[in-house]
């Protein structure tokens, strides 16, 4: 599908929405639903769809690239001294009665802006409004994703290599984020998770001075964007030896992991795809060490729709993204927690994670 033909779809398919909610215009504040539209994400960039237009509104930094980018699929606008943001606005749309806002992420300042801008206007949420729309992934977003996953997939092997007893936490957190950087990452999904010994216990702990140490686990969480869209991967290996209680935990999280892709399809509650992991370590013992949800969407955002957890509200469907990633976390002890990232289909799911994730000793 050429790239404009892209757009135009979303496009398409978001002012049907705005119609079935009744919305004249919607402005789109959020970036990933900006970028999702208009193929450049910035914060400096204001996307305001109406009827019949789609309108850009930037200023002169940005002019060059998106008019290149967005013309003629956007009307762009650029904002001047003495010609802000908010004259755009009036100029473009000041009559106009029903607008959809982002509540999630406008803040108020510019609400009361906006507002004032569209004085005959009636702000109306349309948060998740887009989020609806980009959960179905396409040929381009699944593409762009698989770049992402296959390069945290090869830096997991480098951090196989490299990966040794002696070295901090922080040296291994920056080993993985040189490689990503230099191996074709735009920037990384989120701070890079390197944790040891004691400190897997803590599933979002943030790498320290720690040294890690013969008889450790290591944790490492990491991700990278590749076109706009975001990979997530997570192993937990072994340095020198590990104790049989290791073992055993390892081996827990490791079939419930599996037991989650294996069953996981079109047609599955979140919740319900939640409890293939779940209900194995709860029935072994150690329900209440795992106290997050098995999985999320992953795309332009690292943590998107849908929702893998017990209060999950939604049915898996084609195309969407999910992570699968039970832990068990044992204060001051040790933790592990493994984590693939699946596309859903009819029968079941393509796991673009390929990193072994047998126990490794390293
Ligand atoms: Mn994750």
């Amino acid at each position: 599908m050429s790239r404009n033909k892209v757009y135009v779809n979303r496009l398409e398919r978001v002012r049907s929405m705005m119609k079935q909610r009744g919305l004249e215009g919607f402005w789109i504040s959020k970036r990933e639903n900006q970028g999702y539209v208009t193929g450049y994400p910035s914060s400096d960039l204001f996307v305001l769809l109406t009827d019949t237009d789609n309108y850009l509104i930037t200023d002169f930094r940005y002019i060059e690239v998106v008019k290149d980018l967005c013309e003629p699929l956007f009307t762009i606008v650029m904002t001047e001294t003495g010609f802000s943001l908010w004259d755009a606005v009036r100029k473009v749309a000041g009559d106009i009665k029903t607008v959809g806002i982002e509540e999630s992420v406008l803040t108020v300042a510019d609400m009361k802006l906006l507002q004032k801008a569209l004085p005959k206007a009636e702000l109306v949420d349309a948060s998740g409004l887009m989020e609806e729309i980009r959960v179905i992934k396409d040929e381009g977003e699944l593409e762009a994703m698989g770049k992402a996953i296959s390069l945290a997939d090869n830096c997991f092997s480098h951090m196989l290599n490299v990966l040794h007893a002696g070295m901090t936490e922080k040296e291994g957190a920056l080993e993985i984020e040189m490689f990503l950087k230099k191996h074709g990452a735009e920037r990384l999904s989120f701070p890079t998770i390197c944790v040891s010994g004691a400190r897997t216990s803590l599933p979002h702990g943030e790498p320290s001075d720690k040294v890690i140490e013969i008889g450790d686990f290591v944790t490492m969480d990491f991700g990278c964007v590749v076109d706009g869209y975001c990979s997530d991967m997570t192993r937990t290996v072994g340095i020198g030896r590990i104790s049989e209680e290791q073992k055993e935990i390892y081996d827990l999280v490791l079939r419930a992991q599996k037991n989650c892709l294996a069953n996981l399809k079109a047609g599955v509650t979140w919740q319900g795809g939640d409890r293939f992991a779940r209900d194995i370590i709860e029935e072994a013992g150690y329900g209440q060490y795992f106290g997050h949800g098995t999985g999320h969407g992953v795309g332009l955002e690292i943590h998107e729709a849908p929702t893998m957890s017990p209060r999950g509200q939604g049915v898996f469907q084609e195309n969407m993204t999910v992570t699968v990633e039970p832990g068990i976390y044992l204060p001051k002890k040790f933790g592990v927690r493994i984590e693939d990232l699946a596309i859903i289909t009819s029968s079941g799911i393509i796991n673009k994670v390929k990193s072994n994730k047998e126990l490794i000793i390293l």
